[in-house]
């Protein structure tokens, strides 16, 4: 059985579906926003992690589709959400750099959100330092979604080679800080680059987040160093639709 053609017919046969991660203000716990994340449950194979079949559906071309699906599944969501009198959240999608410099592409967003009628400013798109492949094109195609009132935020922050560079180059609003450097918080020379990290980004005028918080004393550390908010499994792990719900519902 070929994973190519397994990921096509999952398309088409709906084995995918999203969960939902909580992003919360540090010092309440509050829910401000949410990351939608694929699953795959082949009917045979079992659970496959998005790990292992993003990287095989960028090589040949179905993140496209996959992509649009996703986008389109977490706006409906959304949208819903907000319709049955819900917190108005933003919800993030992770986009592709295969996705971002399809010609199509802001189109594409632009007609999700008229289809499901989200507005812009409750989508914000994740994009990797991968872009930077092509700066010229990420760029105009990071205006033309600013433009259209959409937030944009840099994933896994700190971790790639030209992250200082991208932030001067690209048109972004938030970093999401990588989880090595919270994993290793309680090292100085770690608890430093933490620091370092949100003063530029606060410099910038950017939006700070921290991905990857499992412990208590690691949102502490970052809210001493003026970081905000975060994700992680301290305070959930990325949710179905229905928990993730009841989760927003016990809040509001
Ligand atoms: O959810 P999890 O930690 O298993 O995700 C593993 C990786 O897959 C992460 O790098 C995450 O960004 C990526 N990923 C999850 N969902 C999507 C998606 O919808 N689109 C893209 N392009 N990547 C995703
Ligand atoms: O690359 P990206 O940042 O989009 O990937 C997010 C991935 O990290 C998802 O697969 C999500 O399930 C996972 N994740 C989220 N919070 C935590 C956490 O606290 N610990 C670990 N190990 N993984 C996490
Ligand atoms: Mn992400
Ligand atoms: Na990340």
């Amino acid at each position: 059985m070929k994973i190519e053609n397994e990921i096509r017919k999952a398309i088409d046969q709906n084995q995918f579906t999203l969960v939902y991660q909580p992003k919360v203000e540090l010092k309440s716990g509050k829910i401000v926003g949410m990351e939608a994340l694929i699953r795959w449950e082949h009917p045979e194979l079992g659970f496959i992690s998005p790990v292992e079949f993003i990287p095989i559906a960028e090589e040949i071309g179905l993140i496209v589709p996959l992509g649009e699906w996703v986008l389109k599944t977490a706006c409906k969501q959304n949208k819903a959400w907000q319709e049955v009198g819900l917190p108005l959240l933003c919800v993030a999608v992770n986009v592709s750099v295969r996705q971002l410099q399809h010609s199509d592409f802001v189109k594409t967003v632009s007609k999700v959100l008229r289809e499901t009628g989200l507005s812009a400013k409750y989508l914000e798109l994740e994009i990797t330092e991968s872009v930077m492949q092509n700066i010229e094109e990420s760029t105009v195609v990071l205006n033309e979604l600013r433009s259209i009132g959409i937030w944009t935020a840099l994933d896994d922050f700190g971790k790639g080679y030209s992250s200082l560079h991208i932030l001067k180059e690209l048109p972004i609003d938030t970093i999401k800080i990588d989880k090595s450097f919270v994993d290793d918080v309680a090292n100085p020379k770690s608890e430093s680059m933490i620091k370092s990290i949100i003063d530029i980004a606060l410099n910038f005028n950017l939006n700070v987040i921290a991905e990857g918080i499992e412990h208590e004393y690691q949102s502490k550390v970052l809210m001493e160093n003026k970081c905000s908010f975060g994700q992680g499994y301290h305070y959930s792990k990325p949710l179905n639709a229905v928990e993730f719900e009841m989760l927003l519902r016990k809040q509001s």
